[in-house]
């Protein structure tokens, strides 16, 4: 049998750098709270996404969370989401004690169909939630002027799209904020981290409140907050794998168009188009299999047979989980493109050290007779 190939597995920088990274932290006992790593990340993070404001998290879904307290939206209020997404983006948003509203997604990219947002805003819609997923852009223009016509707040749930750039602007960009998870699976990793990205000045204070207790001082403690710091050594990775990503990113880049060579104008596989203008980071490399010789659970039974761990990101959609099920708004026939690709996809195995052979072996799994 051959050596198991997983979806992912994240990059690291050489033991000894993470050592020399790491090394005063023995001498200061400073190990978490908004310390020199801490800061540094920080910096480094809002020039390298061009962004006025990043604030870290011990992970992304409570950045997610986070901002969606930060926002200070109406209690109970609607946010229009997508379903094909992780279980995350719509947890956040019920968890924050929210209402989420299905919306369908694009058939070309997957994102937010924005041709049907318009149809579910009420008066008691107060944000959207859209989805870079797989690191596809959302159609940013669009949903920016639906929200300023409607006057919703915009947070983009980027957790893929970390160095995803659109004419030269990162997806930080975009909205009234966005959140990224640096989470070990991720193109760029913290081992577990992730931050929200945004322009208002008014907001670094209320979101550096929530991750901690709402404490702004030795005796004062301004909000309800939780607990969501980023801590040193979390940092000190993301300083490290910060300086490789420019590799990183380039790697990927020849494993996915190894993939694209081998599985483009297949009959019934239908792989995610560019976007035109757009910078991609090769986050995933999903496949659908829509009118292929084999369907979608076939493929990935093969793969499995191989030790080659494919992943049905995303099925199922969110909007048919069962702790959903007494939500009015759930149910999978309400979003039917989204149901016919979290049927069909299956994310092929990719990351930056994943061998030419194994694309290949994979390869040759998907399109055996
Ligand atoms: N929004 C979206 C759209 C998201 O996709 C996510 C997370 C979030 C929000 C929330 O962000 P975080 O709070 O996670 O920062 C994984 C990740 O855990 C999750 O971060 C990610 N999305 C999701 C799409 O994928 P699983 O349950 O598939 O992970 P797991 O443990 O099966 O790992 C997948 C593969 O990665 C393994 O087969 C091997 C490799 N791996 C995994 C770990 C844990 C490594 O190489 N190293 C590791 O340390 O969820």
């Amino acid at each position: 049998m051959n050596d198991p190939i997983l979806v992912t597995r994240s990059s690291m920088p050489d033991f000894e750098e993470y050592c020399a990274e790491i090394r005063e932290l023995w001498d200061t006992h400073w190990i978490t709270n908004m310390g020199v790593k801490h800061k540094a990340l920080q910096a480094a993070l809002e020039e390298y996404l061009g962004v006025p404001h990043v604030t870290l998290y011990t992970n992304g879904h409570l950045a997610l969370e986070n901002v969606l307290a930060a926002m200070e939206l109406p209690a109970g209020s609607e946010i229009i989401t997508t379903p094909f997404t992780f279980a995350s983006t719509t947890h956040a948003i019920v968890r924050g004690g929210f209402t989420p509203v299905f919306c369908d997604i694009s058939d070309r990219d997957y994102t937010i169909d924005t041709k049907k947002l318009e149809a579910l805003i009420t008066d008691r819609t107060s944000a959207i939630v859209p989805v870079h997923v797989y690191g596809n852009l959302c159609d940013t223009e669009a949903i920016s002027r639906i929200a300023q016509e409607h006057g919703l707040k915009v947070i983009y749930d980027a957790a893929h799209a970390f160095g995803v750039r659109r004419h030269g602007v990162s997806a930080a960009c975009f909205g009234d904020a966005s959140m990224f998870s640096f989470h070990a699976t991720k193109v760029f990793n913290t081992i577990e981290g992730g931050a929200v990205c945004y322009p208002d000045d008014g907001l670094v204070q209320r979101l550096n409140d929530l991750k901690n207790f709402g404490i702004r001082g030795p005796e004062v403690c301004a909000y309800v907050g939780g607990n969501a710091k980023m801590s040193e050594f979390q940092a000190a990775m993301g300083l490290c794998n910060l300086r490789h990503i420019d590799r990183e990113l380039a790697k990927r880049k020849l494993v996915t168009e190894h993939y694209r060579g081998r599985l483009s104008g297949v009959p019934g596989l239908r792989l995610c188009p560019e976007q035109e203008g757009v910078t991609p980071n090769y986050a995933y490399f999903p496949v659908v299999f829509d009118g292929y010789k084999y369907d979608r659970d076939q493929v990935f039974r093969r793969l499995a047979e191989e030790n080659i761990g494919a992943r049905k990101y995303f099925y199922p959609l969110t909007n048919s989980f069962s702790c959903y099920a007494g939500l009015p708004t759930a149910g999978a026939e309400k979003t039917p493109v989204a149901r016919h690709i979290s049927d069909r996809v299956l994310t092929l195995p990719l990351y930056a050290d994943l061998a030419p052979d194994d694309v290949d072996r994979i390869c040759d799994i998907v399109l055996e007779r």
